[in-house]
């Protein structure tokens, strides 16, 4: 097993030779536990623990990323030097009040997105996730699990492919095997697949599945609500038998992208176009005269059900933006106050 396996490649390599110091060693972050971090090296596994930062804004490090480590004999420690430049991040704004970027995925390929055609359906948030795939730089693929509990598989995979037009889409079970033969193709020597959805979707079955043992905890959703229990509680990357790298993640409850621009315009181009052609350019899009979108509305051009969704993400993106900007804000008065302080210190010797 080497790092080539986990991955390492010519971009990682030229990345690495400019950073290089001696005693350095290329090391990919295979498992996040919060304080502690486990790395494949080419001489086998590592533990590392996780630079302290007061702001915790400083080096932010996600399954997935490249480092460079150095063992530290005063420490008796591996250390972190530096992340190498990132090849695709697939990232989100944080869950809860902090506004934060959090890399889900680092380095991979592939984002396969998840849904299970039962009880997760879902288009509004299908919309999500592909915005924060094609702005992450990896190829997202829809694969849609627990085909053998759905009886209209492919009115529904019509439904994925009109909600994201050219983009591959693949209906699974894990249970009777459908499907599987031909998403086994994506798995390739060096490449990584992340997988990502909601809890419950069968993310850990699929992967004890393409590894041929149960490595992973897996269990039943709940009865009352079929919402998934989050049994999976850490990211990690694991290695294939026959090659190729998949990373299992946690279900996550919500997504709100950390960026939008280039997913924004693949997924919602059409509509931003038409709210741009109102004859007022500050139209509410209520009873305003010349307003292109009431007019796309009822002529059946736009989708009631698509317009919904961007003024929806559309407010939760320019909120988030905000306070992407109050924080700047802050932390720039913060460092106002610090270089006063420095001027009074030295005005006084
Ligand atoms: N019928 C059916 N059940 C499945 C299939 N795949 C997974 N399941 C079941 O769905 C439940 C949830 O599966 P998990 O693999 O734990 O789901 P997960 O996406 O990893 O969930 P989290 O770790 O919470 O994010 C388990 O009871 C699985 O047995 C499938 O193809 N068909
Ligand atoms: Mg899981
Ligand atoms: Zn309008």
């Amino acid at each position: 097993m080497s790092i080539i396996d986990y991955g390492w490649d010519e971009y990682f390599y030229t990345e690495y030779n400019e950073k290089l110091e001696q005693g350095m060693f290329p090391a990919r972050i295979i498992a996040d536990y919060g304080q502690t971090l486990r790395a494949a090296t080419d001489s086998g596994e590592i533990l590392i623990q996780r630079p302290l930062n007061k702001n915790g804004d400083g080096m932010q490090i996600a399954v997935g990323d490249w480092l460079l480590v150095q063992y530290d004999n005063n420490a008796k420690a591996n250390l972190i030097c530096t992340v190498l430049k990132r090849k695709t991040k697939f990232s989100r704004a944080a869950a809860g009040i902090e506004v934060r970027e959090q890399i889900v995925a680092s380095n991979v390929d592939i984002v396969f997105l998840i849904q299970s055609l039962n009880r997760d359906f879902n288009m509004k948030r299908l919309e999500r996730y592909m915005i924060a795939a094609w702005d992450s730089g990896a190829i997202p693929v829809v694969v849609l699990t627990k085909a053998d509990l759905c009886d209209d598989v492919e009115s529904k995979k019509a439904i994925v492919y009109e909600t994201t037009p050219g983009v591959e889409v693949h209906a699974i079970s894990c249970v009777t095997g459908e499907g599987i033969e031909e998403i086994r193709k994506y798995f390739t020597k060096g490449k990584t697949i992340a997988l990502l959805g909601s809890s419950g979707v069968g993310k850990s079955t699929f992967v004890n599945l393409l590894a041929g043992e149960e490595l992973l905890k897996t269990q039943g959703i709940r009865e009352d609500d079929s919402k998934g229990r989050h049994t999976t509680t850490h990211r990690e990357l694991l290695l294939l038998p026959d090659g190729g790298v998949v990373m299992d993640t946690p279900g996550m409850r919500s997504l709100l992208p950390w960026e939008a621009d280039e997913g924004m315009e693949i997924m919602f181009g059409d509509v931003e176009e038409i709210a741009g052609s109102c004859r007022f350019h500050d139209c509410s899009h209520g009873n305003e005269p010349g307003c292109a979108v009431r007019e796309a509305l009822e002529s059946g051009r736009l989708e009631e059900r698509r317009w919904k969704s961007w003024l929806k993400l559309q407010k939760e993106m320019a909120h988030l933006e905000a306070k992407k900007e109050g924080k700047l804000r802050f932390k720039e008065k913060q460092a106002g106050r610090h270089f006063a302080k420095f001027q009074k210190e030295l005005r006084k010797h």
